[in-house]
């Protein structure tokens, strides 16, 4: 207890866990010291290195002294960095929702939540979801590695490289350079089912969705209205597929204007959702934080009477640019400023809306170049203890999500809430899932879609999606088919599109995208209670629903360096198609028997097949 007080943290759940009493404080060498216990060995040199050791006395992480640069003018925060180095054969994972991975290879990796300006693949970093949080994975072993300090900073990776038998092993660094904030990590060892329960045990069980949010769900920016609202549902109905949600854009509110409804479009929204409902469709609205600064707005009039926007070092709000015109913003690092916005979800619960989905969070302030973001100089409660946006940022949409989760928990306390937000930190699985947000249209899309939900399961998220057919554009019949083949296995299964996109309705591609859609529904649909499983295990366990090849066998070098396959669950191993053109593919196996679940055929892992995967499914294995 007398490490640095980790209040207010952002990413711990309640108290951090007892010390271990049986854990013994010895002398090392050089005047160094060791803590022994039962599962790990940390070793603290005199000039402040930390060693971080398995029982048998493998080094797992070797942290180095860290170092500060005092500001010139002796005030403001120190920057500081410290470099890590790991075993030559580990591979790194995590940082929050990368594009790039799940391998994350050598580069910088930024940590600030940032908007991609509508569309990103896998080349873009930042993005919406950036977390110090990485998963390492080695022969020795695996662990977790949390800095817990939410200010805007970048790690830098490099993998390492073996001697083949030289001796000469040059070790893998993972440098952290922070602009601020203190340095207080958390080390988590074990098995990787092992490591991630201990993640949840300090960060929080993720939010259990209610059972509808596990099945296929639809939307788009830009339905128009109530009438074309009616035509999807029915369309899906009369196709005879399931749907279990409609989502509801920016474009439905009155002049964008967040709990507001545009009455022409929607004259009669409660009596849609209930008509709709009746049919076994939800509906989910979005909510964005931005409140129009525009007095007679009812919002911006509740939030500026408890003075709930963010100010500047004057005390003025803060303004920015977003879809409403000039806004204001939330802040919600203050309690009370949470409580206030928890209680407005009252109104979209009044228009039957059964979930909600978080936007526009990072936050976004358009600005034609730089950071679409609040000013640096911004000052944010921090609850309590004051700050400003560097070290706020990247906490908005967490407390966002905190603020809207606790509001519909008073407001419907007998309903499991449903949220997802785009922008996140650590922790932010307390409050619901996330989705990829503007994943652009094409191939590497597909690719960096399934990045970004196996990335985030290993930082603790276990609920997530992609954009079923790309954000943006027109996907050719084949890559929606293969977008749409790949999202049924997803935690987060939603077709979503923008404004000026094309049309993702399954139907709209022919009939034999539509007839292989229709296959891959009605497989999600008898895999509902394998998902609930799944979800359930999630909030028991920490384990993500989609989890890397390696989860069960982290020592097999093949499987970690596996991007293009997942395990569902402990049975099941999804071999999507993530290129043009394919009906076959290599699939690489963990050890054990595998059906596939097509032809029945067994195969015997470890190794790797080829298996047909031809338009009307991919290979999906049981084991
Ligand atoms: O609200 C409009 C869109 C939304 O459809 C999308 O899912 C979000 O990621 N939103 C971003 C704002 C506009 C982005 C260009």
């Amino acid at each position: 207890r007398s490490c640095p007080e980790p209040a207010p943290s952002y990413a711990l759940a309640g108290d951090p866990p007892e010390p271990d009493p049986r854990a013994v404080l010895e002398p090392d060498k050089d005047g160094g010291w060791r803590v022994v216990s039962e599962r790990v060995t940390v070793a603290v040199s005199r000039h402040g290195a930390v060693e971080v050791a398995t029982p048998g006395g493998v080094v797992l992480r070797r942290e180095l002294p860290p170092r500060w640069w005092e500001p010139v003018d002796g005030g403001g925060p120190a920057r500081w960095a410290q470099r890590a180095e790991v075993a030559a054969d580990a591979r790194f994972f995590g940082l929050g929702g990368r594009a790039s991975g799940p391998r994350l290879r050598d580069g910088v990796y930024r940590l600030w939540n940032t908007d991609p300006r509508g569309r990103f693949g896998p080349g873009d970093d930042p993005l919406y979801i950036t977390m110090p949080v990485q998963l390492v994975v080695a022969d020795a072993g695996t662990h977790l590695a949390f800095y817990d300090n939410s200010w805007v900073g970048r790690v830098i990776l490099k993998e390492g490289e073996e001697g083949a038998g030289s001796g000469h092993d040059r070790p893998g660094t993972s440098e952290l350079r922070m602009d601020g904030g203190p340095l207080r990590c958390w080390v988590l060892l074990g098995t990787p089912a092992r490591v991630l329960h201990g993640w949840t045990a300090l960060t929080g069980l993720p939010a259990l969705p209610p059972s509808w949010a596990l099945g296929p769900q639809h939307a788009r920016w830009g339905f128009g209205g109530a009438d074309e609202v009616r035509r999807i549902a029915a369309g899906y109905r009369e196709r005879g597929l399931p749907l279990s949600a409609l989502h509801l854009d920016i474009d439905h509110y009155d002049g964008h204007r967040v709990f507001t409804v545009d009455r022409r479009r929607f004259p009669d929204l409660p009596g849609l959702a209930k008509e709709l409902r009746a049919e076994g469709v939800r509906l989910v609205s979005i909510v964005d934080p931005a409140v129009k600064a525009e007095p007679g707005n009812e919002t911006y009039d509740s939030g500026a009477a408890a003075g709930a926007f963010v100010r500047d070092a004057r005390g003025d709000d803060v303004r920015g640019e977003v879809w409403p015109g000039e806004c204001v913003y939330p802040d919600f690092t203050d309690p009370a400023v949470r409580e206030w916005w928890g209680s407005l979800y009252e109104e979209r619960l009044a228009q039957g809306f059964s979930g909600v989905w978080h936007d526009m969070n990072e936050p976004v302030s358009f600005a034609p170049f730089g950071d679409m973001t609040l000013p640096l100089s911004a000052r944010h409660a921090l609850d309590g203890r004051g700050g400003d946006h560097r070290e706020a940022h990247n906490v908005y949409g967490l407390t966002m999500g905190m603020a809207g989760y606790e509001g519909l928990r008073r407001l419907r306390p007998d309903e499991r809430p449903f949220l997802f937000s785009r922008s996140g930190w650590a922790g932010m699985q307390r409050y619901g899932g996330t989705w990829s947000g503007d994943v652009e249209t094409g191939w590497p899309g597909l690719r960096a879609s399934l990045s970004l939900v196996l990335g985030l399961g290993l930082c603790g998220v276990p609920y997530s999606g992609p954009d079923v057919g790309g954000f943006t554009g027109n996907p050719s019949p084949e890559l929606f088919l293969r977008w749409y083949q790949l999202g049924a296995y997803l935690p987060l299964f939603r077709t979503h599109a923008a404004i000026e996109a094309g049309r993702r309705e399954p139907w709209e591609f022919g009939d034999e995208v539509l007839g292989h859609a229709r296959t891959a529904l009605l497989e999600r649909e008898r895999l509902g209670p394998y998902f609930m499983t799944l979800a359930q295990l999630a909030r028991l366990t920490g384990a993500p629903y989609a989890r890397p090849v390696w989860w069960g066998a982290p020592e097999d070098r093949a499987l970690r360096d596996c991007e293009d396959a997942f395990l569902l669950g402990d049975s099941l191993l999804v071999a999507p198609v993530l290129e043009a053109g394919t009906e076959r593919r290599a699939v690489r196996l963990p050890r054990g028997r595998w059906y596939d679940t097509a032809t029945g055929t067994a195969y015997e892992g470890p190794g790797q097949v080829l298996l047909d995967a031809p338009r009307s499914r991919i290979p999906v294995l049981a084991r």
